[in-house]
Order: structure tokens, then C-alpha cells, then sequence
């Protein structure tokens, strides 16, 4: 691999600069952490499937008009994405009652909540990434009424869209984190877009008819199998053939290279000029 500027590192994620102006490399790690990085553990080839789940969904967003950073997979753990100003708040959409929310207000887990619950977290590792409510985010900058507008409607949207694909593939959306971040316009203008990922290290995933756990879960709570219900949940999509592409903690590279690449439909046909320039000047720096 050639050598590139990392313009940063986060714990699942590396993200590198991009080829072109606009855009950056987001590369798929195989690290997994848990309880703010104070569980670590590598699995082998989830990296290449969360890349592939979080460009084949963040594509299926864009055709229902969604804007998101996703512009084309490039490799079997890297993707083009458009540059973005992360907005520092973790966006938790909740179905049901599980994990942290469940703790908190005595809820049994896998009760439906009465409709789609929107929480909000301060995105601060030092601060355990604490909740936050909307006069917080407004009243410290994090961002301003019309943008949170912007994303919690596009958070219902997203929440209603993800419901139905996978409860097509027998699985129940329990909960999910978004990051969202700005791109601002030729005149200064703020365009919301979605960023980061969409993968089972950010959403709970139970199949429809078991509750059997299929994301992250399984490795924070050490019930194992975290590769295979990862791949499970590939192979439901239709995004890896039958037989899969890991085996026995070893993925096979020459399959896994081969799998065809996704790319973002609307930037197909739009190609990099649906990159924004990066040209207007930002607002007052927060
Ligand atoms: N999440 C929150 N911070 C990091 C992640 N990945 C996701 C979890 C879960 C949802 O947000 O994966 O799907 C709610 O997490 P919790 O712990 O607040 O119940
Ligand atoms: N990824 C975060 C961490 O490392 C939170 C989590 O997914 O549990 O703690």
C-alpha cells in the first residue's frame, strides 16, 4: 500500500486523505472494542464486511434521497467518501428496549418502545461519550436548531428505511448509532449529510424469529461467533456468495478481492462532481 497521510485514527476505523479534493479514504479496520476501548480484540475479516454492509446500505439511503458521504467502495476494506465536518454527537435510534436504555429506566429488554426513540450522546471518549439533550447541542455549539431539524428527520427516515430492509432478511432493527456532519456549499451554505458507518459494530441486528444476537453485542458480551453473525447478516443481503468468504477465523482473500465493488448510484452517474467544493468558507468556527 502506498504511502498516505492518516488524517486520523479512531478505534474501528483509519481515514486517510483522499485522491481527490472533497474526499477521503475511509479504511476498515478488524479491531473490535467495547466499554470505550477498555475491551480490545481483533476479528479477522470483519473490516472487509462491515465495508461492504455500510457501502451496500448507505447506497440503498442515497437512491431514497438521503444525502450521504458514501461515494464508492475501492478496495475489499476501503472506501471514497466525501469529506465531511463530523458533528460531534453520536445520533441513537431505538425500536426496542435494549443495552444502555434498558439499564437506565429499568426496561426489559426486547420490549417495543410506544414509537422510534431519538437519544443523543456527546462524542468524548475522555467524558465516556455522555447523553445529551437538544438545548445541550444548541446551547454549546455542537449545532444549531435547523441542523438538528435536519437530523432527526433524516434519522426517522433512515430508522423506517433500515426497519424494512432487514425485517425483508428476518431481522429486527433494535437500535442503531448515526454521526452526521456538515459540507458546506459554494456560498457558505451547510448541507447535512450522513457519515461514518452502518454495519453491525453500530446497530443491534436479532433474527426475527430466535432474538438470537447478530452484531457487536456478541463480542462485548463474549458470546462468541462474532465473525459468523456478522457474515450471517452479509450473506442475508445478498453481498457475499453462500458459502462465504471466512472460515475458521481465516478469510479467503481471494474471494473477498473479488466480490465486485459497490458503488453509490447517484455518484455514478454524477462522478466526483457531486463533490461539493469544499470552497465556501466555513461559518465562525464553533
Ligand atoms: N453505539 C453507541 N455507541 C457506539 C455504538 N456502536 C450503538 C450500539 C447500539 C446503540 O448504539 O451498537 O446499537 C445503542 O447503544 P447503547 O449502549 O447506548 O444501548
Ligand atoms: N466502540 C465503542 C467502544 O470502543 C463503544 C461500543 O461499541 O461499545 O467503547
Amino acid at each position: 500500500m502506498s504511502r498516505r497521510k492518516v488524517l486520523y485514527e479512531g478505534k474501528a476505523k483509519i481515514i486517510y486523505e483522499g485522491t481527490e479534493s472533497g474526499t477521503v479514504i475511509q479504511y476498515f479496520k478488524d479491531d473490535a472494542t467495547a466499554f470505550n476501548g477498555k475491551k480490545h480484540d481483533i476479528i479477522a475479516g470483519k473490516g472487509v464486511l462491515n465495508n461492504r454492509i455500510s457501502a451496500h446500505l448507505m447506497t440503498k439511503l442515497e437512491q431514497i434521497g438521503i444525502a450521504t458521504h458514501f461515494i464508492k467502495s475501492i478496495n475489499m476494506r476501503e472506501q471514497l467518501v466525501r469529506k465531511i465536518e463530523i458533528i460531534p454527537i453520536e445520533v441513537v435510534i431505538r425500536n426496542i428496549a435494549a443495552g444502555s436504555l434498558s439499564k437506565r429506566l429499568g426496561l426489559k429488554e426486547g420490549e417495543y418502545l410506544p414509537k422510534p426513540l431519538i437519544e443523543y450522546y456527546y462524542k468524548k471518549d475522555e467524558l465516556n461519550d455522555p447523553p445529551l439533550g437538544e438545548d445541550h447541542i444548541v446551547t454549546f455549539n455542537l449545532a444549531d436548531h435547523y441542523e438538528m431539524e435536519e437530523i432527526v428527520g433524516m434519522s426517522y427516515r433512515i430508522n423506517d428505511f433500515l426497519s424494512g430492509l432487514f425485517a425483508g432478511i428476518g431481522i429486527k432493527l433494535v437500535d442503531f448509532k448515526l454521526e452526521f456532519g456538515r459540507i458546506y456549499g459554494e456560498y457558505g451554505e451547510v448541507y447535512i449529510v450522513l457519515g461514518d458507518e452502518i454495519s453491525p459494530d453500530n446497530c443491534r441486528l436479532w433474527d426475527e424469529k430466535t432474538d438470537e444476537i447478530m452484531d457487536k453485542d456478541r463480542f462485548r458480551k463474549d458470546i462468541g461467533k462474532v465473525i459468523e453473525s456478522y457474515q450471517e447478516i452479509a450473506k442475508r443481503l445478498g453481498l457475499i456468495p453462500k458459502d462465504g468468504i471466512i472460515s475458521g477465523g481465516n478469510i479467503n482473500e481471494h474471494i473477498a478481492a473479488s466480490l465486485g465493488d459497490i458503488e453509490n448510484e447517484l455518484a455514478k452517474q454524477r462522478k466526483l462532481r457531486s463533490v461539493i467544493p469544499v470552497s465556501g468558507k466555513p461559518r465562525t468556527k464553533k
